[in-house]
Formats: C-alpha cells, structure tokens, sequence
C-alpha cells in the first residue's frame, strides 16, 4: 500500500478487546478500521500513549424521549446521544414502544421520526410490545425487514406496558418460527398491585415503600416463569435489568437444565444499594426505578456472576426524571415515575468500579460493555470490537485519570445524577463514531454528526 493511503492512524495505543489486549497502531479508512500493525502513515496520526483504545461503548437498553407514567423521559435522541458520545458510547439501541392501538410500523416510525438526523450516534431499535392481537402477531412477521431483530415484553405494569401471559405465549410461538429474541423485564405485576395497593391504603406512600412492593421475590418469580415458557418453546430469552440475588439464583437453576438465557444488569444494581431509599422524598424518589435498587449481597453476587460470564451484558436502562417530575408521587410512590439516568457514566463506573478494584478484568468490561451488546443486538460483526473491518467506533480512555462524578459535569438533560460523588478512575478522553470525531479531550466536537440507523440481524 502507499505511505499516505489512510485517513487517520492512531499510534500506541493498548488495544483492549473481550479476548486479549495488545499495543498496535489502528489505521482508519472511509469510516472503518483497515489494519492493526506498525509503521503506517496517514494524512492524520495522533498519539494514544498511556491510553487504552476500546471499541465504542454499546448500550442496548436506553428509554429516550419515552411516554411513560403521565411525563416523558426527559432525554431525548439530541441530548442523550451527546451525553452518550461523552461517556464513550457509540451506539444505543432504544425501545420503540407500541401505544395502545398502534401497530408496531406505527410505533417504528414514531421513534425514526424522534431519532432521525437528532441523534449524535448510530442507533438501532427494538420493539416494545405492549398490545398484542392477530393483526400484530401477524406483523411480527415484518420486522426483520425493517432491521428490528428484538422485542421487548413487560411481565409488569398492570393496566399499562405489561403483557399477559396468555399473550406472551402467543408471542413466544411466533418469535420461535421468526427467530426474534425478546427481552423481558422480569417482575410479578400481580404481586406488585397487590403489595402496592395495601401498602399505600395502609399509608405507606413513600418512596421506600416502592422497594417493599417490587420485592426480589418478584423478579425470582417472574424469571423462573419466563424461563419455563422458553423450555416450553425452546427459544432463547434475554433478561432485562437483572437486580437480585434471588433472580440470579434462579437463572442458575435454569441454566444448569440447559435452558438459554442471557442475562443484562445495569450499573444501578452494581454500584448502588437500597439504604438510599431511607431519605427524604426528593432524595430517595431519585432512585425509584423498577426493579428497584437490592442489599450489598445482591450486588457482590452480580459482580461475581459477570465475572464468571453467567451476566452478559451491562446497559443502563437511562430512564431520566427531572425532580420536577418525580414529585408526581409526592403523596403515593406508585405516581413516581420509574427509571433513573446513567447512559454517561456506564462506561467509566463499570470501568472504576469493576476494573480498578479488582472484580473484572479490562477485557471483560470491554466484553459486557460492547462486544456482547453487539453480538446480542445482531450488530457484530460491524460493532463491538478494535480489528480489521470494523466500524471505526473507538475510545481512547485514560485508565489512570482520577475524578469525581458530579452532575455539574454531565450531559445527560436532567437535573441529578444517581453517582453524585463518587470517586472514579479512569476517563473517556476521545470518542470517534465512524472515524469521525465526537469527542476531542473531553469535550464534544460532533455537533454536525448524526448517527446511522442500524439494521440488525437475527441472534437466534
Ligand atoms: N424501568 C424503569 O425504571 N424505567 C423505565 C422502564 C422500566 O422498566
Ligand atoms: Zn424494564
Ligand atoms: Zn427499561
């Protein structure tokens, strides 16, 4: 090849993939990556010293723009793509979620239509199916054509997101003969009415109280379901957002019978434990979420099980809330909306927390953070890894920068963060999507890029 073939050569950096790192100079053409090696020129060459180069973060499981519980999420595809691209992700696929009434290319095009020429990163959608009739098992059938390789199915939310079983075997039949894999947020919704409904009569309208009704028992209950109805058609299943040790305990039991179950957590069930529920309403309604934050077992028995790979994949489930809007459940928890931001901080959290203090190595944080996103969305082999023919998403990330995460820092549009103050190693220096600049030492310079929608393949 000509000395000056490329358009930009990134020098001595430590490569960090899921299987091995190594030092190579990355060489960058039209977008993707051409060749790892040594002694290339090119019309750009910059410097990596000291730094890692990780494949752009891939956050599969993010809440944009959503209508949910009376209010909007808060982040939409411009802002929670900036602040995405600042805390190296490069790539989210969000939940497109059906209305009542709507059929699903309805609530396809509702979420292009958010999405298109916004968002700052290249993004893909899955499905959230939340009414289900002849007319939309039929148009299942078609989602594949329009690069949509995942559903999303609520065993929660009575009376709103939540799918009945009944359905949900409906689905899972035509999914099997379609080879779509669904994700499912796993909580008893019978449970949680019940339990809410007595404990609010009962006055118990506070935010802790959220943590009470959505027990670990719920989520232990609700996994153990789905798990039997994906033997019952031997189809795989992926669970969203998994908090409990008691959920974990049962995706064990159905493993080790062969069932195939791939399992998600999330930075929130990682890092933060449910002690913060004992505060006042403003301060503790930052933290109701469904499934809710868990004790310090819980999380050391998540840690250990991304470790040993019974975990696959970390996302965020960004949901964000100005308080504003949290203080819609000031007298009843029930009212507060659920979710809580995070699309940011994952990479550096999973990084500081997970890395630095021993519980992961570097090559499984790139492995829960991109490489199995990608492979587990149908976007491998374009995205989840630095090599050859791969999409020049790239981070170049200081392992050894010390911070403090403070809202007065992010990006995310929302007036908290769940990590205020916390003690973090290591930092997002450079973000490219593509080739192309989002991030330059720290601060965001891709305010003219605009992402690519994703067509994804079959997982299953
Ligand atoms: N959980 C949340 O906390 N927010 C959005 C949806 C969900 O399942
Ligand atoms: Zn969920
Ligand atoms: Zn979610």
């Amino acid at each position: 090849m000509k000395a000056d073939v490329y358009d930009l050569v990134i020098k001595n950096g430590l490569i960090v993939n899921a299987d091995v790192s190594f030092y190579a100079d990355v060489a960058i053409k039209d977008g993707k990556i051409v060749a790892l090696g040594s002694f290339f020129r090119a019309a750009q060459e910059i410097d990596a010293k000291g730094l890692y180069l990780l494949p752009g973060g891939i956050d599969i499981h993010t809440h944009l723009e959503m209508p949910f519980m009376s209010t909007f999420s808060s982040d939409n595809f411009e802002s929670g793509s900036k602040a995405a691209a600042m805390g190296g992700t490069t790539t989210v696929v969000d939940y497109a979620m059906q209305e009542k009434g709507d059929s699903l290319s309805a609530a396809l095009k509702k979420w292009h239509e958010k999405a298109a020429n916004k968002c700052h990163i290249d993004y893909g959608f899955h499905l959230g199916l939340t009414d289900i009739d002849e007319n939309i098992l039929t148009e299942l059938e078609s989602l594949t054509q329009e690069g949509v390789s995942t559903v999303k199915l609520f065993m929660a939310y009575n009376n709103a997101l939540r799918c009945p079983d009944i359905k949900l075997l409906e689905v899972f039949n035509a999914l099997k003969k379609l080879q779509i894999l669904s994700m499912l947020h796993c909580e008893n919704g019978d449970i949680i009415e019940y339990l809410s409904k007595k404990l609010v009569n009962d006055g118990n309208t506070a935010p802790i109280y959220h943590s009470v009704a959505h027990t670990a028992e719920c989520e232990a209950e609700s996994i153990n379901r789905a798990a039997i109805y994906s033997k019952i058609f031997d189809l795989p299943i992926y669970i969203v957002h998994l908090s409990s040790k008691e959920g974990l305990q049962v995706i064990y039991d159905h493993f080790k019978r062969g069932v195939r179950i791939f399992t998600e957590t999330c930075p929130q069930y990682l890092i933060l434990d449910d002690s913060l529920y004992n505060k006042e309403f403003l301060e503790a309604s930052k933290y109701v979420m469904s499934p809710p934050l868990r004790g310090k077992d819980s999380i050391e028995a998540l840690w250990k099980a991304l470790a040993c790979g019974m975990i696959n994949v970390v996302a965020t489930d960004h949901c964000p809330f100005f308080l504003k809007q949290k203080e819609l459940g000031k007298d009843d928890f029930t009212k507060i909306p659920n979710g809580a931001p995070g699309i940011e901080t994952r990479l550096v959290l999973i990084f500081s927390e997970g890395v630095r203090k021993g519980r992961i190595t570097k090559e499984q944080f790139v492995k829960c953070c991109c490489l199995n996103p990608a492979k587990l969305a149908g976007l491998y082999p374009s995205k989840g890894a630095v090599a050859p023919n791969f999409d020049a998403d790239l981070v170049l990330f200081d392992p050894n920068k010390k911070w403090q995460i403070m809202k007065s820092h992010l990006h995310e549009n929302v007036d908290y963060t769940p990590y205020e103050g916390i003690q973090v190693t290591g930092a997002v220096v450079d973000v490219l999507l593509r080739g192309q600049w989002l991030v330059r030492e720290g601060s965001f310079v891709g305010g003219k890029i605009t992402g690519n929608y994703l067509r994804r393949t079959k997982v299953i």
